[in-house]
């Protein structure tokens, strides 16, 4: 499975901590959008779905949540608690994030606009595209 946690250089001083992250270095795409998400009530489960072609990582930037990962072959769970660790996900890899803590906001750099063309929201037919193309 294509996703990788990397731990981002934090420069930090007694005034608090600061991490950057710059595109083509630890991004190895063109980041054409950022979004987040916050103010998850703890019970709520989201995602729930998968990406023909975007590629993202994602920062839970305070509190944390957990990612499960599906690339239809394997599942993985990654808890994201850490400001300065960012989870890489691959496209053609279903997510779904849950167990957010109380003031947790998950921001995530996105390889392309936003497209709803580009989301699969079934699992199975999921599960049908990765076969077909992995074919
Ligand atoms: C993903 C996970 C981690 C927009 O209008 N523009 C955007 O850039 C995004 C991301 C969403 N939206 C709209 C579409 C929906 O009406 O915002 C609403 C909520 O989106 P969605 O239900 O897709 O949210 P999640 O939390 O299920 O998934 C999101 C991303 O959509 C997805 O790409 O990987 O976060």
């Amino acid at each position: 499975m294509e996703v990788k946690l990397v731990n981002f250089q934090q420069h930090g001083d007694e005034r608090g901590h600061l991490v950057a992250v710059e595109e083509g270095k630890e991004i190895p795409f063109t980041i054409k959008r950022v979004y987040y998400i916050y103010d998850t009530a703890k019970n709520v489960r989201r995602g729930y779905h998968a990406h023909k072609s975007l590629h993202q990582v994602l920062f839970c930037v305070n509190g944390a949540c957990t990612i499960h990962l599906d690339d239809g072959e394997e599942c993985k769970e990654v808890r994201l608690d850490k400001p300065y660790e960012g989870l890489y996900i691959d496209n053609l890899t279903w997510r779904e994030m849950y167990d957010f803590t109380d003031g947790a906001v998950l921001m995530v750099l996105a390889s392309e606009l936003y497209n709803e063309d580009d989301y699969i929201r079934n699992y199975q037919e999921f599960i049908d595209y990765v076969r077909e193309v992995r074919k």
